[in-house]
C-alpha cells in the first residue's frame, strides 16, 4: 500500500501537514512562533497585528474549562512590523500566515497597504470578526461592512488574502456572506472565530472568570465543534471552489479533523486545545488523523475532503 499523505494547501504555500495554531494562540512572539514551527506544526499564524503594539485588556483575560476556554484577550500584539520582521528573519520553510486585526477600516486598510508594498508574499488573513475590542463590533455581522471593507480591500492588494469570519447560526446568514464574498479574488475564508461574548461562571464563588467586559468573552474549545462544522459545511456549499476554508473550531483530536475536512476544510488549526496541551499536540493530531486514514483506505486529504454524506437512514 502506497504511503499516506496528509499534506495540503492553499494558494502557492504547501503544508506538509494540515494543522496550524489559530492566530492568538502560542503567536504572540518569536519565541512562541518557533515553538509552534519547531513542532510538526504545518505551519504557523501570527497574532492579529494592529499597527501599533498593544497591551491588550486587562488580566485575568483567558479562562480554561473542561470543554473550552473563553477569552477576552483584547488583540494584545507586537505590532505589524515585528510581525513582518519575523517573517523576513524566519530561516523556516515551513508557511508563515500574517494575521491583520485593525481596530478601525482605516487601520486594516492602511496596514493591507504596508503588507502590499513589503517583501511578503505568504497568506495574509484579514480578521473581521475579533470579538473582544471594547466599543467595535465585529465587522462581518454587517454585511454592508464587509462590502465596504472588501471594496476598499481589493481596490489595491494583489496578494492572496484570506478573511476570519465568526461564527454564524441562520442560514439566511450563510446565503448573504457567501454572496458578497464570492465577488471578490479571496483566497481563503477562516472559519469559525471563537463564538464572541459568552459567558462561563464560577457557581462556586459565584462570579465570572476574566476581568475584561463584565466577564463577556469569546467561546473556544469543544463547545464550539457542531457550530464550527456547520460552518465549514454551510460555506462549502456556498463558496466559488477557488475559495479555500481553514476549519477552526473544536478541534482536540485527529477525528475532529477528519469531520472539518470531511464538511469541506482546506486546512485546520487548533486554537484551545493548543493552549492547553503545547506544540506538542500537532504529532498527536498528524498521527492521529493519519490513523483514520489508514482505518478508512483514503491516502490524501482530497479522497475525503467536503464528501460529507446526506443522511443514511
Ligand atoms: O485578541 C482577542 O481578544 C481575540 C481576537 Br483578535 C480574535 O479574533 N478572537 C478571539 O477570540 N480573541
Amino acid at each position: 500500500m502506497s504511503k499516506i499523505s496528509i499534506s495540503a494547501s492553499i494558494s502557492h504555500e504547501q503544508f506538509e501537514h494540515p494543522f496550524i495554531n489559530a492566530a492568538g494562540v502560542f503567536d504572540e512572539t518569536a519565541k512562541d512562533m518557533d515553538e509552534v514551527l519547531n513542532s510538526e506544526a504545518g505551519g504557523v499564524t501570527t497574532k492579529s497585528a494592529t499597527l501599533e503594539p498593544r497591551p491588550g485588556n486587562p488580566l485575568p483575560r483567558y479562562y480554561n474549562t473542561e470543554f473550552g476556554s473563553i477569552n477576552s484577550m483584547g488583540l494584545p500584539n507586537q505590532g505589524l512590523e515585528y510581525y513582518l520582521d519575523y517573517i523576513k528573519n524566519s530561516k523556516t520553510n515551513k508557511p508563515i500566515d500574517l494575521s491583520i486585526s485593525g481596530t478601525s477600516m482605516e487601520d486594516n486598510l492602511k496596514a493591507l497597504k504596508i503588507v502590499q508594498a513589503s517583501s511578503f508574499e505568504g497568506l495574509c488573513e484579514l480578521n473581521l470578526s475579533c470579538p473582544n475590542v471594547v466599543g467595535k463590533p465585529q465587522i462581518a455581522y454587517d454585511y454592508d461592512a464587509i462590502k465596504e471593507t472588501l471594496d476598499a480591500v481589493f481596490s489595491f492588494y494583489t496578494k492572496p488574502l484570506g478573511v476570519k469570519l465568526p461564527p454564524y447560526f441562520d442560514l439566511q446568514q450563510y446565503d448573504a456572506v457567501a454572496k458578497i464574498l464570492n465577488q471578490y479574488t479571496l483566497t481563503y475564508i477562516n472559519t469559525i472565530n471563537s463564538v464572541g461574548n459568552g459567558l462561563i461562571i464560577d457557581p462556586e464563588t459565584e462570579s465570572v472568570v476574566i476581568k475584561p467586559k463584565g466577564g463577556f468573552g469569546g467561546i473556544g474549545g469543544s463547545y464550539v465543534k457542531p457550530v464550527a462544522l456547520a460552518n465549514v459545511r454551510a460555506f462549502r456549499q456556498r463558496l466559488k471552489p477557488e475559495i479555500k476554508i481553514i476549519g477552526t473550531g473544536g478541534v482536540n483530536n485527529g477525528l475532529d479533523a477528519f469531520e472539518l475536512i470531511l464538511c469541506g476544510a482546506d486546512l485546520v488549526e487548533v486554537g484551545t486545545a493548543l493552549a492547553k496541551e503545547g506544540p506538542q499536540i500537532f504529532e498527536r493530531l498528524n498521527n492521529e488523523l493519519t490513523q483514520i486514514m489508514k482505518e478508512k483506505g483514503y491516502q490524501n486529504l482530497s479522497d475525503f475532503r467536503g464528501k460529507l454524506k446526506e443522511y443514511q437512514g
